[in-house]
């Protein structure tokens, strides 16, 4: 089988780069080597910038999330009794939407094969072969029967623990990583959302976050400690904990229900540099990953395809190398202050083990700061609702 650009990975990244690609009449595969059902069923973001929303307008695969998400025009960060608004509307004009990652993957899968976009499920063995040529291919198997396919471009959508960046020699690449030592215990519910916007606390239990997927669906995480057994915290405990965390006056609001799902999840941040090698390029998680406390994974991985797709079709069009050759380090400069952002926020949110009484008093110093600073709240403002591409 032969393709114009072979996609690794039925995530966020893969699929939206996959439509981009066909709406400009290039020919593009995707390979997952999950099932359509676990891909469909993952449950993760929740917060998108109009980066991420202007993809599915222009896609033309906005109509559920326009009928559903929920824009916002503020962000809250509540620590003990004091909640504190930060307008990103009136400070940046722009608004972020709560819109289900679950229901983009849906929605972007739904739409591929009117689209005419291939995607090859259950694929296993994967290896890709002189990606540093003019004619990379991959080596798969599916249904227990050996493939191949040919392409002149093959993208790495596969994620963090995907193969893609693997395949970049030891010499020709670099990691930056920081692990945390804590982890995001979260918790899907079918109630209603103790508050209209997304609500950050600030603890000296730990951090907590209440977010929501609509008005009758909630998302609640709590940070526990990175070896934390999931079994120690029933349904019961995880209210308790976080109608502590979040304060009296939110937690007055909070209606309890059993989970529908309930998972701890690891934080870290990673960034791999760069994010192109001869004919295989990365996109998305496979590159880096953020801690989620600013909500930039999904939105950094549809940056990514944005420019990846502008200058893929700049060169099945017209040939030019230009956008291609500049692609790395494009992405990369906004993944950096992304990064920043994330650790930022990461910081001035959660309690790190062997924090000094100091350190505590510097949290608390710059929420004091931030809620008496329009400037310290437009900054981040300008990045929650997503830097401009
Ligand atoms: P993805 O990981 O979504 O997709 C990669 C795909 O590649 C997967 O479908 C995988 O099965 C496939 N793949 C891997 N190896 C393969 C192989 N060998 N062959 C074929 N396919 C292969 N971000 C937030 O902003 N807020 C959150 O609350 C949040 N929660 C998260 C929770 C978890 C557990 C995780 C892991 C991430 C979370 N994120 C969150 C970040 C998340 O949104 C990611 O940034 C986003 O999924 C990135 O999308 P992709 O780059 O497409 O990678
Ligand atoms: C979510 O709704 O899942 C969510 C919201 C904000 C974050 C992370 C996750 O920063």
């Amino acid at each position: 089988m032969k393709t114009d650009v072979l996609i690794i990975g039925s995530g966020p990244a893969g699929l939206m780069l996959g439509h981009l690609l066909r709406m400009a009449d290039i020919n593009a595969v995707v390979i997952e080597r999950q099932t359509r059902e676990h891909v469909e069923g993952r449950i993760r973001a929740g917060v998108l910038e109009d980066t991420t929303t202007n993809i599915l307008q222009r896609l033309n695969i906005d109509g559920r999330m326009r009928s559903e998400g929920l824009p916002h025009s503020g962000v809250n960060i509540v620590a003990g009794e004091r909640l504190i608004r930060i307008d990103i509307e009136k400070l940046t004009g722009r608004r972020v939407t709560v819109y289900g990652q679950t229901e983009i993957t849906r929605d972007l899968i739904g739409a591929a094969a009117e689209r005419g976009l291939e995607i090859l499920w259950e694929t296993d063995s994967l290896e890709l072969h002189d990606v540093l040529s003019t004619a990379p291919y991959a080596t798969f198997s599916e249904s227990g029967a050996a493939r191949r396919i040919d392409a002149r471009f093959i993208v790495g959508c596969d994620g963090f623990h995907g193969p893609s960046r693997q395949c970049v020699p030891a010499d020709c690449g670099r990691s930056y990583e920081l692990v945390y030592p804590f982890g995001w215990l979260g918790i899907l519910a079918d109630v209603p959302p103790c508050n209209e916007e997304v609500i950050y606390a600030n603890h000296e239990r730990g951090f907590a976050l209440a977010s929501m997927r609509s008005l009758s669906r909630s998302r609640y995480y709590i940070q526990v400690p990175i070896d934390e057994n999931i079994d120690n915290w029933p349904d019961d405990r995880l209210w308790d904990e976080l109608e502590i965390r979040l304060g009296a006056t939110i937690a007055a609001g909070i209606s309890r229900g059993p989970a529908l799902e309930k998972s701890i999840a690891p934080i870290r941040s990673f960034v791999f540099e760069p994010m192109r090698y001869g004919s295989l390029f990365l996109a998305g998680d496979s590159a880096h990953i953020v801690p989620p406390t600013g909500a930039k994974g999904l939105n950094l991985a549809a940056a990514d395809v944005s420019y990846l797709s502008d200058a893929l079709v700049d060169w099945f069009e017209g040939g030019s190398v230009v956008g291609l050759d500049g692609y790395s380090d494009r992405a990369l400069a906004r993944v950096w202050k992304s990064e920043r952002f994330s650790w930022q926020l990461t910081r001035l949110l959660h309690q790190f083990p062997g924090n000094s009484a100091f350190e505590r008093r510097m949290q608390l110093a710059e929420l004091e700061y931030i809620a008496s600073s329009e400037a310290a709240q437009k900054s981040i403002a300008e990045n929650y609702v997503g830097l401009p591409l």
